[in-house]
């Protein structure tokens, strides 16, 4: 028996023109990767987020959060997406300009067919220079979880020697601006906006579901918790995105 809420959301997405799809860590987590706040799995339990997602944490020990990203790149290089990262490419196949905006650094969204998805944090496959800033090699093959602050150092820019960093967005530092304005500009656009996995807690990614419900568009949220954006949901559906998604796709 499918809820009513279900039957809500099918019908909106059926209706709409424009659609956005917004997706944080939750999306991924039944591909295996973990969540930054879930407890038991959160990233952050387990390793300090200011300890290693800010640029001084890097300045201060480039090994160690050379190391740990690695580790996270390795951990995504060796999952795969899951059906929630393929419903939403099935909504862009039947929704032709649908934009979808992700929070996260890995690559789960194109490699589930999404054609060229809004990273408004980055990507742990494109590091650059630290100093010069030049894009610098994708890293290829696998790093071990650093254990307990096991460092690999990072490799040193071709251009100029500088130590390379991760390609993702620190606490601290600006999104980049292009992107964050075609997110922006396309959440404004758009009559509806599936939110799916985010705890709303991060800024200023968290503005971009308010801004299309202030706008107008209908908001349907999928998420197993409560979060900030229920406040903006027109539709909440409590339960995991690889269950929920397939549902509104069928
Ligand atoms: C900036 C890349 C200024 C790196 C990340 C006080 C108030 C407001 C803001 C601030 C504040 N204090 C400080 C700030 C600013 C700060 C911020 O927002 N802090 C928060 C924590 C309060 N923001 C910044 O620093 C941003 N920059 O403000 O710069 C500036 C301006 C101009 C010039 C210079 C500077 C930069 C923020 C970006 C940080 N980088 N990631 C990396 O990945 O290591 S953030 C990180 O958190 C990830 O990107 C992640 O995506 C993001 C948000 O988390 P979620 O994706 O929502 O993941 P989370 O674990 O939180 O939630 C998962 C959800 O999934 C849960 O709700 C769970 O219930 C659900 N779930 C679980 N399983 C499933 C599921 N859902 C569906 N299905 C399932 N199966
Ligand atoms: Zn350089």
């Amino acid at each position: 028996m499918v809820p009513d809420s279900v039957d809500k959301a099918r019908a909106l997405l059926a209706g709409a023109r424009r659609v956005v799809v917004f997706t944080g860590a939750g999306v991924s987590a039944e591909s295996g990767i973990p969540t930054f706040r879930d407890s038991l799995t959160g990233l952050w339990e387990r390793f300090d987020a200011q300890a290693l997602a800010t640029p001084e944490a890097f300045r201060a020990d480039p090994a160690l959060v050379w190391g740990w990203y690695e580790w996270r790149r390795t951990a995504v290089s060796r999952a795969s997406p899951n059906a929630a990262h393929r419903a939403i490419a099935t909504v862009e196949a039947r929704h032709p300009g649908t934009v979808v905006i992700t929070q996260n650094v890995d690559d789960l969204h194109e490699r589930a067919g999404s054609a060229a998805p809004l990273h408004l944090h980055g990507s742990l496959f494109a590091p650059r220079c630290a100093d010069c800033g030049r894009p610098a090699a994708r890293p290829d093959g696998t790093a071990d979880e650093p254990l307990e602050g096991r460092r690999l150092p990072p490799p040193a820019c071709a251009h100029c020697a500088g130590p390379v960093r991760p390609g993702v967005v620190w606490f601290g530092e600006a999104l980049p601006a292009d992107v964050l304005d075609r997110a922006v500009e396309a959440a404004a656009s758009c009559d509806l906006l599936l939110t799916v996995g985010t705890s709303g807690l991060v800024h200023p990614a968290a503005e971009i579901p308010h801004v299309a419900a202030r706008l107008g568009a209908a908001v349907v949220q999928i998420n197993p918790q409560p979060t900030p954006l229920d406040a903006v949901a027109d539709v909440n559906l409590h339960g995991a995105a690889a269950e929920i998604l397939p549902l509104l796709t069928r």
